[in-house]
């Protein structure tokens, strides 16, 4: 039996994912909205792995005989300005996500729950990649942005972008 601390915590971070990815669909929407399909794009991709978080969490509690409890997803309360704005939030908001996965791991720590402690250490390297990569895309953005057509450029790059489901046992 886990941990009730790291239950509960486990059982929000449900809905942390849940709410990033409606964030991330926030995101996209205005950027289609603003006419770059190409930015948007890469937030319809991160949505949809935000998606996957949620279920692999999902899984994980399931797993361990834990009935996972979905709660209202909040509204995002998001109001666009630009899209070198949306790369920065987009980074804060991985930023806030790496500190509650990293309260969870702590609280399992703290509960000698090595088995969260393990299927954790996933979460951990995801977010270590998530920051990076909204990191990097922020570096693009402004090396692009002086440029005539460099938006429109890094605007088509990210259109590539594509989803790849989340194949991971809870158990790997
Ligand atoms: Fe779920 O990784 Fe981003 O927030």
């Amino acid at each position: 039996m886990l941990d009730k601390k790291v239950i509960d915590l486990l059982q929000k971070q449900i809905n942390e994912e849940f709410y990033s990815a409606y964030l991330y669909l926030q995101f996209a929407n205005h950027l289609e909205h603003e006419g770059f399909p190409g930015f948007a794009n890469w937030y319809y991709v991160q949505a949809q792995e935000e998606n996957d978080h949620a279920l692999y969490l999902i899984k994980y509690l399931l797993a361990n005989q834990i009935m996972p409890e979905l709660a209202t997803v909040a509204k995002p309360e998001y109001k666009y300005e630009g899209i070198e704005k949306v790369l920065e939030a987009a980074l804060t908001h991985e930023q806030h996500i790496t500190s509650l996965i990293n309260a969870i791991y702590k609280a399992a720590d703290e509960a000698a729950d090595y088995r969260t402690k393990r299927y954790l250490d996933w979460f951990v390297k995801e977010q270590f990649e998530e920051e990076i990569n909204a990191e990097e895309l922020i570096d693009q953005y402004n090396l692009v942005k002086k440029c005539g057509t460099g938006i429109a450029h890094l605007d088509k790059n990210l259109a590539k972008r594509k989803h790849e489901p989340l194949s991971r046992e809870v158990t790997d």
